[in-house]
C-alpha cells in the first residue's frame, strides 16, 4: 500500500467520508449479533457509483482488499472485516437515490444504501409494492438484499430477492462501472450474468443499484395467528388453501413454544393473544383482491382450524392489530440474543420433509446436547426454518466444541433430506466450512474458476463463501 493510498481515498470520497477512528470504524468493524470481532483499514462512504469505482481502482492499484456493506443486518458475517486491520470496508448507505420509479412497467431503479422499508414506503406511495420483508428491513439495504439474495416472511408468494431483480449495477473489480439496469422480464442474450452478483456477497463486485419488480398489492388482507398440535397440519392447511384459491397466501410462518417461552421471559409477551399455550403457532396471512372478502375468509379461517383441530386462532380486525401480530413473530431473533449467543441453522428442505426434519431434530437434540433448548422457527411454507440451538440459561456460553457437534448435526439431517445448510441467509465467513463439506465438488470448482475470471486479484471480499 502506498504511503498516499488513504489521502487519494479520501480525495475521491470527501475527508470526511473516510473514517479511520477506532469509534468511527466499531459500528462497521462488528457485526450486530456481536458475535465477529473485526478491525478494518478505514471505512469509505461513496455517495455516487463514479466514486465507488475511484475507490475499487484505488484498492486495486494498492493491492488492499474491500469488504462491501450495507446495513450491516447480515447473519453469516459475510459483511464483516477480518481482525487484520488491512481491509477497506466500503459502505454504501449513503447512496440511497431512488433513481426511477416506473408505475407503467412496475419496477423501480433505486441505489443500494435505500433501506427495504424505504424502498417499501416509495413503492406503497405511488400504489404498488416491493414485497421482500424482513425483520431488519428498517436497516437492511436493498444492496445488502440483493448481494445475499436475501429472503424473508413474503418468499412464498413472491420469490426472494433473485425472483425480485430485473437488472444491477456493479462496480467490477477493475473499477469498470457495469450498468444492466434494464426493466426486462425477457432479456435472452446470452449468460445472466446479474445472478453471479445476486447473493455473491460482494466477492465478485460491488452491487450499487438495482432494478426491481413491485407487485400490486392486495385490496386487503387476513392476518391470523393460530395455536397449533402439529407442524403437518399447518402444511396440508396451506396445500389446501393453494389447492382451492391459488396464490393467495402471503406468508405461512411457524414458531415453536420454544419461541413463544423466550417471547415471554426476554420480550414482555407473558402471554400471546391466544387463551392457551401450544406446542406450536402458526402465524399466516391471505391477501384479499375483492372488498367484501374479509367476511367470507374469515369464516373460511375458522372452518379451517377446526380441520386442524386447532380451537385457539385469531384474526387481525385492524391495521394495529396485524402489526402487533407481526412484532410477535419479527421479535423472536430478538428474544433468543438475549438469552445469549445462539448457534443459528437457516435451513432448507423440500416443504414435504419440513416435519420428518424436525422429528429428526427433536427426537435426538435434547438428549444429546443437555445445556441447550433448540428453538425452531421460520417460513414454513416455504421450507426455510430457523433451527438454532440457545443456551438454557441467560447468558451461558455454548462452548465452540458442543456448538461444532450441534451445527454437523443440524446440517447433516436437512441435507439427508435433500435440503440445504444456508437458505436465505447465505455463506458469509461463517459457512465457509459447511461449503467445502456439503457443496457438490463440481459446483465448488466452477465457483473457483467464476471468482479467477471476475476477480482475478481477489480484492473483493476474501474469506466468504469460498475459502
Ligand atoms: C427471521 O426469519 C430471520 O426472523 C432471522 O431470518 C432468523 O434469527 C434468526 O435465526
Ligand atoms: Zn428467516
Amino acid at each position: 500500500m502506498s504511503p498516499d493510498f488513504l489521502e487519494n481515498l479520501a480525495a475521491a470520497v470527501g475527508q470526511a467520508n473516510l473514517l479511520t477512528s477506532h469509534d468511527d470504524r466499531v459500528p462497521f468493524d462488528t457485526d450486530w449479533r456481536g458475535v465477529l470481532d473485526g478491525r478494518s483499514l478505514g471505512v469509505v462512504r461513496p455517495s455516487r457509483v463514479e466514486e465507488v469505482a475511484e475507490t475499487v481502482r484505488l484498492c486495486a492499484k494498492n493491492s488492499v482488499t474491500i469488504v462491501p456493506q450495507g446495513g450491516n443486518t447480515g447473519m453469516c458475517g459475510g459483511a464483516t472485516p477480518d481482525g487484520s486491520a488491512q481491509q477497506l470496508v466500503v459502505s454504501l448507505t449513503r447512496m440511497r437515490a431512488i433513481r426511477e420509479l416506473d408505475i407503467t412497467s412496475n419496477c423501480m431503479t433505486v441505489e443500494a444504501g435505500l433501506s427495504l422499508f424505504e424502498a417499501q414506503e416509495a413503492a406503497a406511495g405511488n400504489g404498488l409494492m416491493m414485497p421482500l420483508s424482513i425483520a431488519s428491513e428498517g436497516s437492511a439495504t436493498i444492496g445488502g438484499a440483493v448481494s445475499t439474495n436475501a429472503g424473508g416472511v413474503n418468499v412464498l408468494r413472491y420469490g426472494n430477492m433473485r425472483d425480485l431483480t430485473l437488472g444491477i449495477e456493479a462496480v467490477l473489480a477493475d473499477g469498470t462501472i457495469w450498468s444492466d439496469l434494464k426493466k426486462l422480464h425477457k432479456n435472452n442474450t446470452g449468460y445472466d450474468l446479474k445472478q453471479l452478483f445476486i447473493g455473491g456477497e460482494g466477492t465478485l463486485g460491488i452491487v450499487t443499484a438495482a432494478c426491481i419488480k413491485l407487485h400490486h398489492p392486495p385490496s386487503s388482507r387476513l392476518t391470523f395467528l393460530a395455536g397449533i398440535k402439529s407442524v403437518q397440519s399447518a402444511l396440508s392447511s396451506l396445500k389446501d388453501i393453494q389447492g382451492r384459491f391459488g396464490k393467495i397466501v402471503e406468508s405461512w410462518e411457524l414458531f415453536s413454544d420454544v419461541s413463544a417461552n423466550l417471547l415471554a421471559r426476554n420480550c414482555g409477551y407473558e402471554r400471546l393473544p391466544l387463551q392457551a399455550t401450544h406446542p406450536w403457532y402458526l402465524l399466516g396471512e391471505i391477501a384479499l383482491y375483492d372488498d367484501g372478502d374479509e367476511d367470507i375468509w374469515a369464516e373460511r379461517l375458522v372452518e379451517m382450524a377446526g380441520r386442524m383441530q386447532c380451537d385457539d386462532i385469531v384474526l387481525a380486525m385492524s391495521q394495529s392489530q396485524r402489526e402487533n401480530l407481526w412484532a410477535i413473530r419479527e421479535n423472536i431473533s430478538e428474544a433468543e440474543r438475549a438469552q445469549g449467543k445462539s448457534i443459528k441453522h437457516d435451513v432448507s428442505v423440500p416443504t414435504g420433509a419440513i416435519p420428518d426434519l424436525i422429528a429428526r431434530v427433536l427426537n435426538s437434540f435434547e438428549t444429546r446436547f443437555t445445556d441447550c433448548q433448540i428453538n425452531i422457527f421460520g417460513h414454513v411454507g416455504d421450507g426455510n426454518l430457523h433451527i438454532n440451538a440457545i443456551p438454557r440459561e441467560i447468558g451461558v456460553q455454548i462452548g465452540a466444541d458442543t456448538a461444532a457437534a450441534i451445527s454437523e448435526f443440524v446440517y447433516d439431517a436437512a441435507v439427508a433430506l435433500d435440503g440445504s445448510f444456508s437458505a436465505e441467509h447465505g455463506i458469509g465467513s461463517m459457512k465457509t466450512a459447511q461449503m467445502a463439506k456439503y457443496k457438490e465438488p463440481p459446483a465448488l470448482e466452477l465457483m473457483r474458476q467464476i471468482k479467477a475470471a471476475l476477480d482475478p486479484m481477489g480484492i473483493f471480499n476474501p474469506g466468504k463463501v469460498l475459502t
